[in-house]
């Protein structure tokens, strides 16, 4: 189980755990409700990549789950910002193991992200090897 999936899975069981009159709909909307702060993590963070600081993000992406999140779950602001939170982390984890050009080294170490083996191997830092 990936975090991610853990982080889908503890909201499901909250889910649960607050609406017992109806398990498996709360459930599924705390599972959706996981799934869409993720996206909307991660649709901030391409949108604003420059230009707001780190907790202005983070409101933002508060704001923006809370008006499209079930009323169920936006009750509890401590929730929203919970889930948030941890979608942050599972983002951040994504991109850290991120390889645009898929030439095995990560994009954090990359010298060159987007130019990837062109036929004669990638050097350590991840650029193409120059055809000789
Ligand atoms: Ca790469």
């Amino acid at each position: 189980m990936t975090t991610w999936e853990t982080v889908i899975a503890w909201l499901a069981d909250v889910g649960e755990r607050l609406f017992k009159f109806s398990r498996t709909i709360a459930a599924k909307a705390y599972k959706d409700f996981g799934d869409d702060a993720l996206m909307i993590v991660m649709n901030v963070a391409l949108a604003y990549a420059t230009g707001k600081t780190g907790s202005e993000k983070k409101q933002l992406a508060v704001d923006m789950l809370r008006a499209s999140a079930p009323p169920m779950a936006t009750a509890a602001t401590w929730l929203v910002e919970t889930v948030v939170q941890m979608a942050y982390g599972e983002y951040m984890s994504i991109q850290a193991m991120k390889d645009t050009d898929g030439d095995g080294i990560l994009d954090w170490k990359d010298v060159c992200p987007l130019l990837g083996d062109a036929g004669c191997g990638v050097t350590p830092d991840g650029c193409p090897v120059p055809r000789k």
